[in-house]
């Protein structure tokens, strides 16, 4: 089998890189045991870019290894050192490819020379100790891990991006009338179907500057595969007219003008789509005395018809000014209509990073499912062998109103709930924090060590209660009540926006987490 070196579409399957965990550390000094939280951030997965090179023509690297694979984000580590970032994966793509999701849907259309496109995003990494402490968690014990990058699959169509087409049969002269107006030398043999794949060629007529693209030769029967097909003609999609290039000199029995012409006319209407285009139409190779004379016989008869007609020879040149001027015409005018979007940088991202507070709770046959971006997310950073690591999920979760939603809605406690979508998801029992108001007695993450400047008063009042022989329901509404009564004591700003939210509203996430909402209490 031949090795292809034109493919003009691809399968890729594509993982970006996995966030760097975040790291629990302490810091140890001599004298000091406890010196705070040191453990850094792990660093940001790779993304997978698609980058628009002119100088690429085809796909076929990809064909070749259609799996691509960026760099994971580092670790964390101790001493407040953050994970390097994983390296961003460049995969250079032909102008005017194509970007569809597995279903055939378009993600994006790249054209331009450097148009970019961010096709999967890499994982975040997961912040450190040092980083999710705060005046509060003074001394976290766990970090958060990293996040895993987008994986994907997509297909790339190359579909090319020329001024004009030259349609016609094959050996009529397209590739010749490409290698004669323009500096392209594509292949050219007296045998059909010598062109494979389309060439480019950038022409200059007076002011204008347009690319000429040619497709393999059509033969009637193309669209149920004869020759090479219809496959080609999605090249010429973006071409603002259409050349038809005639041979006047073919000694083929049967053959003239004309009815080429409509050969190739009733080969695009099965195609479709392009009956919009202008036509010109080349009758070439009037070099040779036959062709002159073929085409003195019908160049009448098309003009009669409506259609401009150029009779011309690549092999001499004749008739070829008049031909690039006639194609310069309709291009300036295209153009007026619509003006060229390239050669600008254009960042594309196939889905917007969504911010949302929006979550979901639907009751399934097995429980209760919840939906939302950041709850998801939340549970992807959570190391689930650390109990505080959970406790800070559930904090979260609470924070966001999952835990009142699923309560409002009749979850009772050993519900299960299952956060995140069917394929992948964690299955928690439904556990209402309020039952386990004995926490608000130690904030989570607060190491009592540390706390150096409490007043002995507070420390007595404490140690006292919490020996104090209280039902479970009397100590909590007794811990509510402390609460309420020493924000309103530290003034309005203390207590603003978490007031009346009652025993749940603990301050969670910090400022380097992007997921905290800036509200310091
Ligand atoms: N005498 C003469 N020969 C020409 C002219 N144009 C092309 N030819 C010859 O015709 C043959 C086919 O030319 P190509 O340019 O390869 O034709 P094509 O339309 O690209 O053919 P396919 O790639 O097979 O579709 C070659 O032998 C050329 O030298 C011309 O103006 N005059
Ligand atoms: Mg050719």
């Amino acid at each position: 089998m031949a090795i292809p070196t034109f493919v003009d579409q691809v399968t890729l399957h594509l993982a970006a890189g996995r966030g760097g965990n975040g790291v629990a550390s302490v810091k140890r000094e001599k004298f000091k045991p406890l010196g705070g939280p040191d453990g850094g951030n792990g660093g940001q997965g790779g993304s997978i870019i698609l980058q628009v090179d002119t100088s690429v023509t085809t796909l076929v690297d990809y064909h070749h290894s259609p799996k691509r694979r960026a760099d994971n984000g580092g670790q964390g580590a101790g001493d407040h050192k953050n994970g390097g970032n994983g390296k961003d994966l460049v995969l250079v793509v032909p102008d005017g490819t194509l970007v569809k999701d597995a279903d055939g849907n378009e993600l994006a259309d790249l054209v331009g020379h450097g148009t970019t496109m961010v096709v999967a995003q890499g994982g975040r990494g997961g912040l450190g100790n040092a980083a999710l402490a705060s005046s509060k968690r003074k001394a976290p014990g766990f970090a958060l891990l990293g996040e895993p990058g987008d994986e994907l699959v997509v297909r790339l169509e190359l579909k090319v991006v020329a001024d004009i087409g030259l349609v016609g049969f094959p050996s009529a002269g397209k590739s010749s009338l490409i290698a004669a107006i323009s500096r392209a030398r594509p292949k050219i043999a007296d045998y059909p179907f010598t062109t494979l794949i389309p060439n480019l060629g950038v022409v200059t007529a007076g002011e204008t500057t347009f690319v000429v693209a040619d497709v393999p030769g059509l033969i009637e029967g193309a669209a149920e595969g004869r020759g090479l097909g219809h496959d080609f003609l999605r090249h010429i999609e973006r071409c603002a007219a259409l050349v038809h290039v005639v041979d006047t000199a073919s000694i083929e029995p049967g053959r003239n003008p004309l009815d080429d012409l409509e050969v190739i006319e009733g080969e695009l209407a099965r195609y479709g789509g392009l009956e919009d285009r202008p036509r010109l139409v080349a009758l070439n190779k009037v070099d040779v005395p036959d062709g002159q004379d073929i085409a003195d016989m019908v160049v009448e008869e098309l003009r009669g018809r409506g259609m401009r007609v150029f009779e011309v020879s690549a092999a001499s040149g004749a008739g070829l000014r008049e031909l690039t001027f006639a194609m310069a015409e309709i291009v300036v005018a295209s153009r007026e209509v619509a003006p060229d979007a390239a050669p600008e940088r254009i960042v594309l991202r196939p889905k917007a990073v969504d911010a949302s507070d929006d979550f979901e709770v639907v009751r399934t046959d097995d429980g209760w499912r919840v939906r939302g971006t950041k709850p998801e997310r939340w549970v992807r950073q959570t190391d689930f062998s650390n109990e505080e690591a959970v406790g800070f999920l559930a904090d979260r979760l609470n924070r966001l109103g999952v835990e009142i939603k699923l309560a409002r809605m009749g979850a009772e406690e050993g519900d299960a709930v299952i956060i995140g979508p069917e394929n992948n998801s964690v299955v928690f029992d439904f556990k209402p924090s309020i039952e386990a108001g004995a926490e608000m007695l130690g904030r989570r993450g607060e190491d009592e060590r540390l706390r150096e400047n409490r007043p002995a008063r507070e420390r007595r009042r404490d140690i006292a209660e919490a020996m104090e022989t209280k039902s479970e329901e009397e100590a909590r509404a007794d811990v509510a009540r402390r609460l309420d009564e020493e924000r309103k004591k530290k003034g309005p700003n203390r207590s603003s926006g978490s007031s009346g939210v009652g025993p749940m509203s603990y301050e969670i996430g910090s400022k380097d987490d992007p997921d905290w909402d800036g509200s310091d209490d």
